[in-house]
């Protein structure tokens, strides 16, 4: 069998670096686009480095931004993809509506940037191309639970523009016979999820309560429910979509959800701190059911000018036609989480904490509400 080659975009995020291990466990030699930063952003990938002077090597980076077309262009015409993974993304919900412009660029126009890309360079017909498509498409949807036929109704400038994704992404395999597919992936979390996203900073900040390093958890909707899986099952979905004959469009999801407020209650059992909740609304407080300690706060920054209710996906065609479930429960997630963040705290690697359940320098950027 010929070695394939993946082009991923958005390598250093959370997905990039379980897919990135996954394509190399596979035999495929892997190039990964990462963006240029004034300080270390690859602490992610950092395991699979392989210095370039050995021979052998089957992992590579170069720099590259979704908005940069040229850069897009070059990077396909060098690596010559066999694979394309679109994962680049600004990919948290309520900066963007702080950054709505630049969301839509990174996030909308991108994906068309590299799609053309792939076809100026007359391999359409040869680069297979997955989009990160995203259950924030549904949105406002009244309908439970969600699955490939659920009319989108994006409620996030975020959603906006991976709606806009979605499309082209449609557009170009319809028009151009390209092998292009959306992953409609709903949540999924991990021990290195990115820190402002809920569940990490949850885990992150009980990690915290629980050696002493942090009073209490401010946070925004509790009642928010998400249908939450783990990464490492969601990557491996993506593979598998791209192995298909036949290019097309599926829902990931575990098929249960879970509001923030369970999400909370669950972390803090894993460290023995069960919670009960008291007051209503923006009052409301979770106590320790112990010793009547405030331990989880409400601040109304973290709303959303437009939320996403109840989201709940139905992965029966991914059942089906990949052969994809996932294998990981979410009770065993959020240990994994908070047991990963405990041990980072133990062995001083955590990034430092402070009041709000932020790393400083996000709750200074706070002022307004974003994490
Ligand atoms: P992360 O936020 O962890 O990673 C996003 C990646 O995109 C990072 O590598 C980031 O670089 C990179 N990136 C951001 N903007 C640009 C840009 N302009 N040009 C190039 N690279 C850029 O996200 P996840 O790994 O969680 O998600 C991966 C993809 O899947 C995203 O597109 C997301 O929207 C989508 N998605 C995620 C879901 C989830 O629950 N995790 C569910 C459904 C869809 P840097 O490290 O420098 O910031
Ligand atoms: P989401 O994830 O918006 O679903 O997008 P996030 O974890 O940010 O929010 C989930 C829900 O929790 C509520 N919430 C809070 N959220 C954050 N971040 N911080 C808080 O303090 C807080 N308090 C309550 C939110 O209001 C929301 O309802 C994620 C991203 O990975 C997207 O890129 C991806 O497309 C979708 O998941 C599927």
């Amino acid at each position: 069998m010929t070695q394939k080659t993946a082009l991923i975009t958005g390598v250093t995020g959370q997905d990039g670096a379980y897919l990135a291990e996954l394509l190399l466990d596979k035999g495929y030699l892997v190039h990964g686009v990462k963006r240029r930063s004034s300080s270390f952003n690859t602490g992610r990938i950092d395991h699979l480095y392989q210095d370039s002077h050995e021979a052998g090597v089957r992992f590579f980076l170069h720099y590259g931004d979704m908005t940069d077309a040229t850069n897009l262009i070059r990077l396909v015409a060098q690596t010559r993809p066999d694979e394309v993974y679109n994962l680049a993304a600004q990919s948290h919900v309520q900066v963007s509506f702080e950054t709505a412009e630049y969301t839509a660029n990174a996030d909308g126009l991108g994906p068309l940037r590299l799609l053309e890309a792939i076809r100026l360079l007359g391999m359409e017909k040869r680069t297979r191309f997955y989009q990160a498509s995203t259950s924030e498409l549904y949105g406002a949807t009244p309908i439970v639970p969600q699955n490939e036929t659920t009319p989108f109704y994006p409620r996030s400038p975020y959603g906006a523009a991976k709606l806009y994704a979605y499309w082209i992404t449609v557009n170009y395999r319809e028009a151009y016979g390209m092998h292009a597919s959306n992953g409609i992936l709903f949540n999924h979390e991990s021990p290195i999820r990115g820190e402002t996203f809920v569940t990490r900073k949850v885990t992150r900040a009980v990690a915290a309560i629980a050696r002493g390093k942090q009073e209490r958890l401010y946070i925004g909707n509790l009642d928010a429910k998400r249908d939450w899986g783990h990464a490492r099952d969601y990557v491996e979905g993506m593979w598998r979509i791209l192995q298909q004959p036949q290019p097309d469009d599926y829902v990931l999801a575990t098929g249960e959800s879970h509001s923030v407020r369970e999400m909370i209650e669950l972390a803090f059992a894993e460290i023995g701190r069960p919670i009960e909740w008291r007051g209503r609304g923006a009052e409301e407080t979770g106590l320790d059911a112990k010793t009547g300690e405030p331990l989880v706060l409400i601040d109304p920054r973290y709303f959303r000018p437009t939320e996403v209710d109840h989201l709940l996906g139905d992965a029966s065609k991914a059942r089906k036609k990949l052969g994809w479930r996932h294998r990981i429960a979410f009770k065993d997630l959020v240990r994994e989480m908070v047991a990963s963040d405990l041990a980072a705290l133990d062995n001083g690697e955590a990034s430092p904490h402070n009041a709000s359940g932020d790393s400083p320098a996000n709750a200074a950027a706070v002022m307004p509400k974003t994490a």
